[in-house]
């Protein structure tokens, strides 16, 4: 075993207070929307690694912490993922989705036509590690990658809001052009497209309801 070390002591709040810390936080994330429309006002890159590294503070399958962040400035990179991921998207609404899918993504106004991905400052490309090359180039699978990787999406996101950016998880389908264009290893698959920025100046966001609270949770007292 690892040596270990004490937690932080952290007494007990008075229960409006935790309770009033709750709803702040609620109200902050509650504000947290996916956009479509950039601004190309310029993001320091040590900005990004803060996010990316809160990202990589996330819980993980046995602390392999199996992500590796992509992150893209570089116009002629950006370029060559947007004609891929645009190429993509062409065929995925001409065909690929289902009739029903289609009718679900109508509210949200979106079609094959990706220029955010050449707008934005920054496009972050997250790959899951399925994989490790141990001792000898001998595979060793990593754990609940699924699972690690998305919950460090959602640390990622939350940093990037609380930066008083903005983001998409983009998903063109399929996502193997990334790879190459990355050249990333074999080891490594793409999980999810995030372009990060500041909102453009005219950007308007879908009118979209969240479910109440009688609606995804059920107690149990
Ligand atoms: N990947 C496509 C389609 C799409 C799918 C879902 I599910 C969305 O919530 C939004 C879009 C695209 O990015 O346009």
């Amino acid at each position: 075993m690892n040596s270990h070390s004490p937690y932080p002591s952290v007494p007990p709040r008075p229960d409006d207070e935790l309770i009033r810390s709750c709803r702040t936080y609620f109200e902050i994330m509650e504000k947290r929307r996916s956009l479509r429309f950039f601004s190309d006002h310029p993001v320091p890159k040590a900005a990004v690694e803060q996010i990316l590294m809160t990202a990589s503070t996330a819980p993980s399958g046995a602390h392999k912490q199996p992500w590796t962040f992509c992150a893209v400035s570089d116009h002629a990179i950006k370029r060559q993922i947007r004609l891929a991921a645009e190429e993509e998207e062409y065929r995925s609404y001409h065909g690929r989705m289902s009739a029903e899918w289609l009718r679900d993504l109508a509210p949200l106004g979106t079609d094959w036509h990706k220029p955010f991905l050449e707008t934005t400052p920054w496009l972050i490309i997250v790959f899951r590690r399925i994989y490790e090359f141990g001792e000898g180039g001998k595979k060793q699978n990593n754990y609940y990658v699924n699972e690690s990787v998305g919950i460090a999406c959602g640390f990622l996101l939350a940093a990037i809001h609380q930066a008083g950016l903005v983001a998409l998880t983009h998903t063109p389908s399929p996502m193997d052009f990334l790879t190459k264009v990355l050249n990333r290893p074999a080891n490594e698959k793409p999980y999810l497209l995030i372009p990060i920025g500041y909102p453009a100046p005219d950007a308007t966001v879908p009118d979209l309801i969240r479910k109440r609270s009688d609606e995804v949770i059920v107690w149990y007292e």
